[in-house]
């Protein structure tokens, strides 16, 4: 792992520092698009066909229903259910606390203005099912889904070898109280909830984290469909400050975590204390030797580096041009610092705050902004599953009240049936 030192870095050295490749996929794009293609024209065959080609399996059918999610689900054991009962709780209690009615405002007398939320109608959710099932993805998409109130909630992960999805996925489908998962994966699953095909509605959004070619697909339909996505999506990653009272054996698991995702996740360790980073690198060493996606992990902290600082404010400066997706404060001092986090995906306080505690269960969203997008979005929320409609009423005092300033910026834009529509109701 590269080492740099802070003072020495040069404001436009920390530019490319801090660079991620914010679209890795892009020499994919033209495989995409004839996949989206494809199943634009094709629909339902064309998903069939490629379960066979990428997912080496034969589908009769495309989803699963009820019974065969139940009977799926069976091989949760009690321990596990218990945990996803846990996770579950946790991210309902929190996601239900973002649920809040706003006052009316009267900005004038007689004029008053609202919002009110609705929820979006229908919402695809993409589980991923590559190298790591992630039921936990599922949790944190469907809860928020539920508590908005979406309609139709249609999910798509792609089938293992037996044609199924794992236990898992079903139990948190059931979980859900979502009856259906459908059997498909990949860019092509992007293209069916964008365009709809004989048995997969076309959603208005589609949600959730996936490969090159799923964030590919995403990037494009939202360009050329009327169906949003929740946010970009680049390889996952992590930026730990670490100063003296931080334990190198904590902070080595936490990179490390990060770095089991995908070899091009990207785990930043930023320490006040060389020390430190010293121990943390063997640390991390050493715990790589029992991973068993050490494979993984390796490429991944051989693609990222460490940054030493004079203190936890040049620390937290680094982090911020950084911006990244999780920030660890490994330290005692966090209270300290915290005011000055401008960018970040989600933040985890204290030496006792892993980012796993986060990633499945405290009750926070793990669907985050990556590849310093976390300067502009925010993590995924219920927010993310509605709509904030504005509403006005005006009484007779309202029109007499706003009705002349109306009439003259109208008439300054040279708008004059805007200008009759407050004219022909005041003179009436
Ligand atoms: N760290 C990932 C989420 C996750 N981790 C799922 C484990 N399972 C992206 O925030
Ligand atoms: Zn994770």
């Amino acid at each position: 792992m590269k080492i740099y030192s802070y003072k020495d870095l040069k404001s436009t050295d920390i530019t490319s520092v801090v660079q991620r490749n914010v679209d890795p996929a892009n020499e994919i794009r033209t495989l995409v698009e004839d996949i989206i293609d494809n199943v634009k024209q094709h629909g339902d065959s064309a998903l069939v066909d490629y379960a066979s080609k990428f997912d080496k399996v034969l589908l009769e059918k495309l989803y699963l229903d009820n019974a065969e999610l139940t009977e799926i689900a069976a091989a949760v054991s009690a321990d596990q259910q218990r945990a996803l009962q846990t996770a579950y709780d946790n991210i309902y209690k929190f996601h239900q606390s973002q649920v809040k009615t706003e006052d009316k405002v009267e900005t004038m007398p007689g004029v008053t203005c609202w919002r009110e939320l609705r929820p979006i109608e229908k919402v695809g959710l993409y589980i991923p099912g590559g190298t790591a099932v992630l039921p936990s993805t599922f949790l944190m998409l469907g809860i928020p889904a539920k508590i908005a109130g979406c309609k139709e909630i249609i999910v798509c992960s792609p089938p293992q070898k037996n044609g199924k999805v794992n236990a898992f996925i079903a139990y948190v489908a059931l979980m859900l109280g979502i009856d259906k998962v459908y059997l498909v994966g990949g860019a092509q699953a992007v293209a069916a909830m964008a365009y709809g095909t004989e048995t997969i509605s076309k959603v208005d959004k589609i949600f959730g984290p996936g490969n090159q070619f799923v964030t590919k697909a995403k990037t494009i339909i939202q360009s050329t469909t009327t169906t949003a996505i929740d946010m970009p999506a680049g390889p996952s990653e992590v930026l730990v400050i670490a100063d003296e009272t931080a334990n190198p054996a904590y902070v080595a698991a936490d990179l490390l975590a990060q770095a089991e995702h995908g070899i091009d996740s990207q785990s930043v360790l930023v320490s006040t204390s060389q020390r430190l980073i010293d121990a943390t690198l063997l640390e991390v060493e050493k715990q790589l030797q029992v991973l068993p996606r050490a494979e993984i992990a390796r490429q991944a902290v051989d693609n990222s580096y460490a940054v030493l600082t004079n203190n936890l404010l040049e620390a937290m400066e680094f982090s911020n041009q950084y911006a990244p997706e999780h920030l660890i404060l490994a330290t005692d001092n966090w209270e300290q610092v915290t005011p000055e986090i401008i960018n970040a995906g989600s933040v985890f306080l204290g030496n006792l705050t892993p980012e796993s505690a986060g990633d499945y269960a405290s009750g926070t969203n793990h669907t985050l902004p990556t590849s310093s997008y976390a300067r502009a979005y925010s993590g995924v929320s219920v927010d993310s599953f509605v709509k904030k409609i504005t509403f006005q009423h005006l009484t007779e005092q309202g029109i007499q009240n706003i009705g002349p300033s109306v009439e003259i910026l109208a008439e300054l834009e040279g708008l004059h049936a805007h200008r009759n529509t407050v004219s022909i109701r005041l003179n009436s």
